[in-house]
């Protein structure tokens, strides 16, 4: 395998509006961001991912981008956005940008235009369409719940937006509009970030005529119907071509119905598009008949097989990245851990699996000191877009709603949200006043003041974690293979290469296990672990994790 900077990157994903508050308004911003650089460069991190910091009205919060060339008022001025990169650069990490190339914000200056009448030149920047049958055009719904068509009584058209109304779909067809985007791209490139994050690349290309979808599941018609258009692979080329290939930067397209049929078209490093994608295997995978909103439990196997079909799939000529969580979805603790009784001991387990598995590893705030799921009391607590549409689309289905509360604890883009919790002050000092978003109130016990003080805290568990990877490259480029794959309790798989061999053992259970594998192991020597208590070396306490190591060459 090749070996590359980006592939052995330890990129840390900030949500900037609930990371740190510096102006005292409530919301996060760049300023406070700088003053907790030294913070993200002890952790070991190499690259930062900012979430969209674009002038935006916030409708989705910035994923509707009214102008791409400047910063939000709430997070700050260009010129603190210039301090930031250079901070960054001065100690030595790499900048990620958020690029949202689908669709903007109804207020930016394109759709504006585009919306004034229906022969200016800016009309066809958008999908317009006349309706049919007294309704809108076809049958897409919204990622948000509702009609993905909204009409405008001036043109007596419809426009399309596969998320909110606030964020019409570009249509990329028109050339104008690429050419748009990749000056776009330029103008950061140019200011000296190393690479951007691609909102829901795989929607750009649209299936001619736009036709209605056969299905009622919802995921089936991501998949087949809005994702990897026809014109797909030849816009990300052309924007490889134009942009991406004059710089030396990384790139992850995000990508809703990017599955195993479709991830290494475009990583493939002959192809010349991305570099890695986001693939929502193990995000999707509790999402129920109807969707996230109905969630169902899964079996440890199901799990692993997300990683071993990923693995698998990308290992001849692509690239994999590796996450546990992100700004749209529930805290992994929570998720694949447990955030009771073993908290402490799931959230280090987790944090041995995302860093022993092979692929970029991206980490999302808060997770290094495992931050938990939020509960608020009722829906008015909430925020979220995706949230808010499923509630309605619940509440006119005649839905139980306290049921659907319970769901909404459980899936909701807010766990995510709630501001970051660096001490026990007052709103878990992130902010001198009642911020955005309420704080989770376990932030007495669960902030980066008391980790630091505790050695054998989550915090300084990924930080030894994140140099034993750097330490040992096989972990990044090493083979991987799952082993005794059907066990319910015990993940457990090899990374190796010619020199060495890590075994990696995982107890994914609230009981002790004994792992009946035929290993030899007198060839192997316990190098990590998360628990204190003297074991065999295949015996583990609940939610123990291990790593062994045999030295082959
Ligand atoms: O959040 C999701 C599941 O709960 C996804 O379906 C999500 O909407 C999808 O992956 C696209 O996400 C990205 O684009 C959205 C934005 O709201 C998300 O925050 C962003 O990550 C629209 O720009």
């Amino acid at each position: 395998m090749k070996s590359t900077w980006w592939k052995e990157a330890i990129v840390y994903q900030i949500y900037p509006r609930s990371f740190y508050d510096s102006s005292g308004n409530g919301i996060g911003d760049l300023r406070g961001i700088i003053q907790k650089l030294d913070y993200i460069k002890s952790l070991g991190v190499d690259v930062i991912w900012l979430c969209p910091i674009y002038d935006s009205p916030n409708d989705d919060n910035g994923y509707d981008i009214r102008n791409y060339r400047k910063i939000m008022l709430e997070f700050g001025t260009e010129q603190d956005f210039d301090e930031l990169l250079k901070e960054i650069h001065d100690r030595g990490m790499k900048l990620l940008m958020d690029l949202v190339a689908n669709h903007t914000s109804d207020e930016h200056q394109w759709f504006t235009a585009s919306k004034a009448s229906k022969n200016n030149t800016y009309r066809d920047y958008y999908y317009w369409r006349p309706g049919k049958n007294g309704g809108p055009p076809n049958n897409w719904k919204s990622f948000f719940g509702g009609s993905a068509w909204e009409y405008d009584e001036q043109t007596d058209e419809y426009y399309l937006h596969l998320f909110t109304k606030k964020q019409p779909d570009l249509n990329w067809e028109n050339s104008k509009v690429r050419n748009g985007l990749y000056d776009i791209m330029d103008f950061w490139f140019q200011k000296g970030i190393d690479g951007f994050r691609m909102d829901v690349i795989s929607l750009i290309s649209k299936l001619d005529n736009l036709p209605d979808s056969p299905f009622e599941n919802f995921q089936k018609t991501i998949t087949q119907i809005y994702a990897n258009g026809p014109n797909i692979h030849t816009y990300i080329q052309e924007m490889n071509k134009k942009v991406l290939s004059k710089y030396d930067v990384m790139t992850v397209g995000e990508g809703p119905g990017i599955d195993l049929n479709h991830g290494i078209s475009y990583v493939h490093e002959d192809r010349n598009e991305l570099n890695m994608v986001f693939h929502f295997g193990h995000m999707f995978i509790h999402n129920g008949p109807e969707g996230k909103y109905d969630p169902i439990d899964i079996e440890l196997p199901t799990f692993k097989n997300v990683f071993n079909d990923w693995d698998n799939h990308l290992k001849d000529g692509g690239w994999g990245s590796i996450y546990l969580g992100n700004h749209d979805f529930s805290r992994m603790v929570s998720r694949f851990g447990n955030d009771k009784e073993y908290w402490e001991i799931s959230a280090k387990l987790l944090a041995t699996l995302l860093l022993t598995l092979r692929g970029t590893v991206y980490m999302y705030q808060g997770d290094e000191i495992g931050m938990t799921n939020v509960a608020f009391p009722t829906i008015e607590d909430y925020n979220d877009v995706e949230t808010l549409g499923s509630w309605k689309d619940a509440l006119e289905k005649g839905k139980d709603m306290e049921a659907f509360l319970e769901n909404v604890h459980r899936q909701s883009r807010d766990n995510a949200r709630t501001p970051f919790q660096w001490s026990s002050d007052n709103f878990g000092g992130f902010s001198e006043r009642s911020p955005w978003i309420k704080v989770n109130e376990n932030y007495v016990k669960i902030n980066v003041l008391e980790q630091e003080k505790r050695a054998s805290s989550i915090l300084n568990y990924y930080r030894e974690m994140i140099s034993f990877r750097k330490e040992n490259i096989v972990l990044v480029y090493g083979d991987y293979e799952s082993l005794d794959n059907d066990h319910k309790k015990i993940y457990a798989y090899r990374r190796w290469d010619d020199k060495d061999e890590f075994v990696v053992i995982h107890n994914f259970s609230n009981h002790e296990v004994i792992w009946k594998f035929p290993l030899e192991e007198a060839s192997y020597k316990l190098v990590k672990t998360n628990v204190d208590t003297k074991t065999d070396l295949l015996e583990f306490a609940p939610w123990q994790t291990k790593i062994l190591k045999r030295h082959i060459a």
